[in-house]
């Protein structure tokens, strides 16, 4: 029988998750906070931070020359950010659900966007979409000795 209590996780995963600057302004920090940390997932490095134009740049590098590239540059560098990084199994499949769909018009109720967010571009929490872009994002804004490794002696029965 398996001993689901002493089961190693296979999936653990880090992100980078950010509250951007409307969601700083709105007084919304702490309630963010609140949905990732009852989903269960351990917080590793937090900080508030101005967003450089250049850090701006390479955490939008996907995007860079479609027709809202500067927009996205100019609104992430607007006013401070809350940049974090996350731990968890499955993580980053996970949180993106958490975050709700990009398109605010789409997001469901009990995500971060379907309860908070009403216009798309102002849409509260960036998240990272893949294994390769979490990498870069927690590089783009923490050195290695900023991330603290530590357990949580409830994530057995998460
Ligand atoms: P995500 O934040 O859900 O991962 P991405 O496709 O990576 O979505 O887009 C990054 C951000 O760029 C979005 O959160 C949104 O703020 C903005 N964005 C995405 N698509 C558009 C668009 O078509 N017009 C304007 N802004 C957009």
């Amino acid at each position: 029988m398996i001993d689901l209590l002493e089961m190693e996780s296979e999936h653990m995963e880090r992100t980078f998750l950010m509250v951007k600057p409307d969601g700083v302004q709105r007084g919304l920090i702490g309630r963010i906070i609140s949905r990732f940390e009852d989903k269960g997932f351990t917080l590793v490095a937090c900080k508030v931070v101005q967003v450089t134009e250049n850090q701006a740049k390479i955490h939008y590098a996907e995007h860079d020359g479609k027709d809202f590239f500067l927009n996205l540059v100019n609104f992430i560098t607007s006013g401070p950010v809350v940049a974090m990084v996350w731990e968890g199994d499955d993580i980053i499949a996970l949180s993106r659900v958490v975050n709700g769909k990009t398109n605010v018009n789409e997001a469901q109720p009990g995500s971060i966007r379907g309860d908070f967010a009403a216009h798309t571009p102002k849409n509260l929490i960036h998240g990272s979409d893949s294994p390769e872009s979490s990498k870069r994002e927690i590089a783009n804004f923490f050195e290695d000795h900023e991330l603290v490794k530590y357990d949580k002696t409830i994530s057995s029965w998460i």
